[in-house]
């Protein structure tokens, strides 16, 4: 089988998205995604100007030695726009190979280690009351582990909490939307958020916080100390990774499970926090870490210290992602959880898709190959529009992580 023609489609169905599909000349095409939030147009321009040249004639079953090519071969290593574009390509040639083979990629990954996928959903309120709500609505849906997100007295806005109930949306289109910031009135109201959560909806649920790369190891400390009586699943990105050691500070001081990883794009990001078990769960993805094949050496070495996945799952992922996240989570032995934040109905049918929910847990579905398909005439409606995520400054105007 050889690689024929490849092209990036960018469309916006509801928000923007990079699809890449690979043809090939036993008429078995593969789609692949490349989203890659606020800077969708660098990756397009990464994979139609440099790595889609390369791919012509190539044979689409050597998928590491096409990976290893566009890795060590650009010279250039990592960063988000490069691991995304090989990402991308990844997915395809793992979607081709699943449907040249007649079976679902979770086959072609290790076969089945679960029945299903435990998925965590966002509840949020601008207050605890409203968080409340909407936490019993989430419950009601089926799912058994929920993130919860409130507003904080004081602030206007805060990462996590929509506008509007029952759908949160980060990028906005136009130019950046500026947040503000505190970080002693977020960690005031956080632990009473979930003293309230566990009264009134008991030890059973899983809970889960983001607090968006927002503290200081020692903020985090204490975050993760005050939490300590509710039993979270986790906290999440409690401070930004890109120094390592700085989580040996949060994890001497507290049991509260930690997971990071989301900006992640390669097992080096997060090689100091494995192997010396700062973190519980790694949540890279398999768009922004280089696809299906780097993703299962990150969980394969995660393995062996006890971390688990949780793989990010944010709607700036696209179900193409979705569907190769479900994949693995269904094969690999050291699954944890996954995010779930259903997208709009505009961008599922724009990608028809065979991965489904069921009470509290998603399944890929038993499609050959990923499972998931692109209309492109339908996509062809909704042309892409610059957009781009928040940007956060404290109430004194210091700029800040959002
Ligand atoms: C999450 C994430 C997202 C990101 C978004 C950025 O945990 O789901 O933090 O909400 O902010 O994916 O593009
Ligand atoms: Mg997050």
């Amino acid at each position: 089988m050889k690689i024929t023609n490849a092209y990036v489609n960018i469309c916006s169905p509801g928000r923007n998205f990079v699809t890449l599909k690979i043809e090939t000349d036993q008429g078995i095409y593969g789609l692949g995604d490349g989203t890659l939030n606020g800077r969708e147009l660098a990756v397009a321009s990464y994979l139609t100007d440099h790595v889609l040249p390369c791919l012509i004639g190539r044979d689409p079953f050597q998928i590491e030695d096409i990976w290893q090519y566009l890795y060590r071969g650009a010279y250039w290593r990592r960063g988000p726009v490069t691991m995304s574009a090989i990402a991308a390509v990844d997915m395809a040639l793992w979607d081709i190979k699943g449907k040249a083979l007649h079976t679902p990629v979770y086959n072609l990954l290790g076969g089945r280690s679960r029945q299903g996928v435990m998925v965590y959903c966002h509840a949020f309120g601008k207050d605890i009351h409203a968080a409340l709500e909407d936490v019993a609505k989430h419950k009601e849906m089926g799912y058994r582990a929920i993130r919860v997100q409130s507003g904080v007295p004081g602030l206007k806005s805060t990462y996590g909490v929509g506008k509007t109930t029952g759908y949160y949306e980060p990028a906005e289109r136009g130019l950046p939307t500026e947040y503000e910031w505190e970080t002693e009135s977020y960690l005031r109201s956080v632990p009473g958020l979930f003293a309230k959560v566990r009264e009134v909806f008991g030890e059973e649920i899983h809970l889960l916080h983001d607090c968006h790369h927002r503290l200081t190891p020692i903020e985090a400390a204490r975050l993760g100390k005050e939490l300590e009586p509710f039993h979270l699943f986790w906290i999440e990105d409690p401070t930004p990774a890109e120094l390592q050691e700085g989580f040996k500070l949060i994890r001497q001081h507290t049991t509260t499970p930690i997971a990071v990883g989301e900006v992640f794009n390669s097992l080096w990001d997060a090689h100091d926090l494995i192997r010396n078990q700062w973190i519980d769960y790694i949540r890279a993805t398999v768009v922004h870490a280089g696809g299906l094949t780097h993703l299962k050496k990150i969980a394969d070495f995660a393995d062996l210290y006890h971390v688990k996945t949780g793989c990010h799952g944010a709607t700036d992922l696209s179900p193409v992602s979705m569907a190769a996240a479900l994949h693995f989570d269904t094969a690999i032995h050291n699954f944890g959880i996954q995010e779930h934040m259903p997208h709009a109905a505009e961008t599922d049918a724009v990608f028809p898709h065979a991965y489904f929910f069921k009470d509290g847990y998603m399944y890929p579905g038993d499609k050959p190959g990923l499972g998931i398909d692109f209309d492109e005439k339908l996509a062809s409606q909704y042309e892409y529009q610059r957009a781009y995520l928040p940007v956060n400054r404290r109430q004194d105007g210091t700029l800040t992580d959002w």
